[in-house]
């Protein structure tokens, strides 16, 4: 990898501190996916993306910002990428998935919070994150009530706009979110000083349609049995989703997919397990679960979680001859995604029992992050209705440490051999 210290001291990063991040994540995606048996060719991308992670894309952000650009961060699904597009701003999704930024976001923050919070807490206050040092703005959502709050601390090292999600799906809910997209295209107008027009705007929606698209296509591969890539390979190309180049990702992601096409007409039924997880997302690079499911030679054939579904689920309607029209396609298609934020959240059972159809599951396993109250309460609604249909389920709550790890796997194993 080139030398990027030069850039990385620019951006006020702790370099000693984010040496030894830079140790432990080689030997992590090393153990975990380049040990992997028959990759697809068109992971070797996806490999360089995660080998340059600090390098190549930090670089071109920080060329872009050169160029008078700005970068936003983002935390979560609900905010519409295709503001940031239409711009002409770069987005990166920042939710943190290292037990290393932990610590220093228990500084900060309560220990008992859910681990994502405090990872990317961490990753601001200890400055070891050159996603976040190159953000000219984060944006936060009215999501959880320690994502709201955490907020408030960000404020303090680099501005936030938080956007008002509503939390419950009413006319008038949908009503205000709308409100609350064009407030924040003003915002971003602001920021950038480039106006949104009917054009970029519409630019924007098909450039993130095209990606919701190519991911939908690959998770439509995944239905086949077997499915031909791992669950592991899959969660890695939905995490490097949210910061790479959008264009370039949804050509790379073609590819593989033109290759898992051939795969498929070749694919021979070992009779794998298939599982599907739910519930909390799983940001970069937390692959604990993917990882201890297909160590057991089970195989994970789909996420509805929010690095999974949720994200690319309903593409936004591109016709519409205003800024209003194209709003109101922006909020229809963002109030259509199921987070347990919501009550009620009838739709994301509605989900769950679709996909274990089409997925073709043998069981799901409920992934809560730890101190997640919403997904928590709503296992309950998961449990009873899958009982129902007589899937066998497990709930697996945890956090980013690798302490539970063996705890974890017995009881996988014990589920995979009782389905
Ligand atoms: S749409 S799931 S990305 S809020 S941070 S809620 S895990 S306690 S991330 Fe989320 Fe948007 Fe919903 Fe998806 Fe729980 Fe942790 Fe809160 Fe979290």
């Amino acid at each position: 990898m080139a030398d990027y210290r030069e850039l990385w001291s620019k951006l006020g990063i702790d370099l000693e501190k984010h040496d030894k991040l830079c140790a432990v994540l080689p030997e992590l995606y090393g153990g975990v996916y380049l040990t992997q048996k028959n990759r697809p060719e068109g992971m070797n991308y996806f490999n360089l993306v995660v080998a340059e992670v600090h390098g190549l894309r930090i670089q071109e952000l920080d060329d872009y910002k050169a160029q008078g650009g700005k970068v936003v961060g983002t935390f979560c699904v609900f905010v519409p990428d295709e503001v940031i597009l239409a711009a002409k701003a770069i987005g990166v999704g920042l939710c943190s998935g290292s037990q290393f930024w932990v610590e220093d976001g228990e500084k900060v923050l309560p220990r008992n919070l859910c681990p994502l919070i405090k990872a990317l807490m961490g990753a601001k206050v200890g400055g070891t994150c050159p996603y976040f040092q190159s953000c000219d703005m984060l944006i936060g959502e009215t999501t959880c009530d320690g994502k709201k709050k955490a907020w408030e601390i960000l404020n303090d090292y680099v501005p936030v706009h938080v956007m008002e999600l509503p939390q419950m799906k009413r006319e008038k809910n949908c009503k205000a979110w709308e409100e609350e997209i064009k407030e924040f295209i003003s915002k971003m107008e602001e920021l950038t000083e480039n106006k949104v027009t009917v054009e970029s705007l519409r630019q924007g929606i098909k450039t993130a349609n095209a990606k919701r698209r190519a991911l939908k296509r690959l998770y439509n591969l995944r239905k086949y049995k077997p499915s031909p890539i791992s669950g592991l390979d899959v969660l890695l190309i939905s995490q490097i989703a949210f910061y790479d180049d959008p264009d370039r990702f949804v050509e790379k992601l073609n590819e593989l997919c033109d290759e898992l096409d051939e795969r498929v007409k070749k694919g021979v039924d070992e009779g794998k397990k298939r599982i599907m997880i739910t519930g909390t997302p799983m940001a970069l690079p937390n692959w604990k679960l993917h990882s201890i499911i297909e160590g057991l030679n089970a195989q994970v054939v789909v996420e509805e979680t929010c690095t999974g579904t949720r994200y690319f689920e309903n593409e936004v309607c591109e016709e519409g001859e205003t800024i209003d029209d194209l709003v109101k396609n922006l909020a229809d298609r963002y109030m259509k995604i199921n987070c347990a934020c919501f009550t009620p959240n009838t739709g994301r059972i509605d989900d769950i029992i679709k996909y274990v159809d089409e997925y073709h599951v043998d069981g799901v396993i409920d992934f809560n992050l730890s101190f997640c109250h919403t997904y928590a309460v709503e296992h309950k609604d998961v449990e009873k209705v899958l009982k129902e249909k007589d899937i066998p389920l497990i709930q697996i709550e945890t956090d980013y440490s690798t302490e539970d790890s063996g705890q974890i796997k017995t009881r996988v194993e014990a589920f995979l051999e009782m389905i």
